[in-house]
């Protein structure tokens, strides 16, 4: 396998931090974001909280009432979960690291893993300046911290995330892998549990150097030839698992940043057409139609403004597209005075086929249903 440069980036106590953000004045006390079940007042799990709740014990996973045990007589403060308000957080940026990409995979709200090899044509210098870039940029947008994990690989890259936070970045180049691996315990790698971590510890093996140099064979006949190999190859930084998209995406878009701030529409169509060209490569490797073109404009004071139209029928014509965002943009610009600072164009409403159907029935003038 060709030699590739993996990102990952994870948003730092995720639904506490959307929390503090919401409302600054909490910051400075341990915040507790909480999922009620709705039993009694205080029963259910702890989602996350910020570090200065997790300096008191208090984590993911532990119940309310043990939580505020913990934190008995410290002003602290508990919340609900409001998952909309995170997921529109997570959606503004994972479009911006999607676009920072060549290839790009999420995993999970707060976390997503980006092949930055073409990118950066392949140098861990240039990846480092774009991890910092990335990290600037997702604050000034969104006012959150992440950690970013660099590496030659997803494993390592994930590792490297969790060595420092929060607010971290931790690169890890291919000569410094084994190195860097050797003396975390084998919990790091991913896939090894609580039971595996039992059963590699009657083996006298806790480190990822010690797992390393157990033999394989053995690996194999305790978990079995997949596992096993897994557990070797991990050990020794290897993984060839690629970053690709998963599922079908709710939609396509890309967000960018003009050079300066302007309200000229040529400029702004041109970049916009870029962007357009971006999406609609995206579009037509999951062979998706769409019908809502959305256009976003970001103002210069970070208000985020955007209009959609939907069409008729699917579709996947660029020509189309681009002529859906350009009447967008010039409706938008005669109907308001904002200054724009970043430019976005969104397709959604996707089909896996073009509907031919409809054109036809409509066209006799038939009913669709
Ligand atoms: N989450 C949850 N229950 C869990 C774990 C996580 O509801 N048992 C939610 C809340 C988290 C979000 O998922 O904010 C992301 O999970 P992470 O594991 O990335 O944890 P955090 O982002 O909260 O903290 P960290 O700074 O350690 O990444
Ligand atoms: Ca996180
Ligand atoms: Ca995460």
């Amino acid at each position: 396998m060709h030699t590739r440069i993996v990102m990952l980036v994870d948003l730092d106590y995720f639904f506490a931090q959307c929390e503090e953000r919401r409302n600054p004045s909490i910051k400075d006390k341990p915040v507790v974001v909480c999922v009620y079940s709705g039993r009694t007042q205080d029963s259910g799990a702890v989602s996350t909280s910020n570090y200065i709740a997790r300096q008191h014990g208090v984590k993911s996973g532990i119940p309310i009432s043990l939580a505020k045990k913990r934190l008995e007589g410290i002003d602290s403060v508990f919340l609900p979960v409001d998952k909309p308000f995170y997921k529109q957080i997570s959606d503004s940026i994972m479009e911006v690291l999607r676009s920072y990409a060549d290839s790009f995979e999420q995993v999970s709200i707060d976390e997503a893993y980006l092949d930055v090899t073409k990118k950066t044509r392949n140098s861990y210098v240039e990846t480092k300046r774009l991890a910092k870039k990335i990290k600037t940029e997702i604050f000034s947008q969104q006012q959150l911290t992440c950690s970013v994990g660099v590496g030659p690989n997803k494993l390592v890259a994930k590792i490297a995330a969790d060595y420092q936070k929060p607010d971290g970045l931790t690169v890890v180049k291919p000569e410094n892998v084994i190195r860097f691996l050797a003396p975390l315990p084998v919990r790091s790698l991913v896939g090894v549990g609580k039971k595996t971590e039992k059963k590699l510890e009657t083996l006298n093996v806790h480190t990822v150097a010690h797992l390393a140099k157990f033999d394989v064979q053995k690996l194999v006949d305790l978990f079995g030839r997949k596992l096993g190999v897994y557990f070797h190859n991990a050990a020794l930084g290897l993984d060839e698992d690629p970053v690709e998209e998963r599922g079908d995406p709710e939609s396509i878009g890309r967000i960018s940043t003009l050079k300066q701030d302007t309200q000229d529409l040529n400029v702004i169509l041109d970049k916009a057409f870029k962007l357009c060209d971006d999406v609609h490569t995206r579009l037509l490797t999951r062979k998706l139609f769409y019908r809502t073109v959305t256009i976003r404009v970001v103002g210069d004071n970070l208000e985020v403004h955007s209009r959609s139209n939907t069409l008729e029928n699917p579709t996947n014509s660029l020509e189309i597209f681009k002529g859906e965002v350009k009447q967008l943009f010039e409706k938008f610009f005669e109907e308001s005075d904002v200054t724009a600072r970043r430019v976005g164009v969104t397709v959604s409403s996707f089909s896996k086929k073009e509907n031919q159907q409809k054109q036809i029935t409509s066209f006799f003038g038939g009913s669709n249903n």
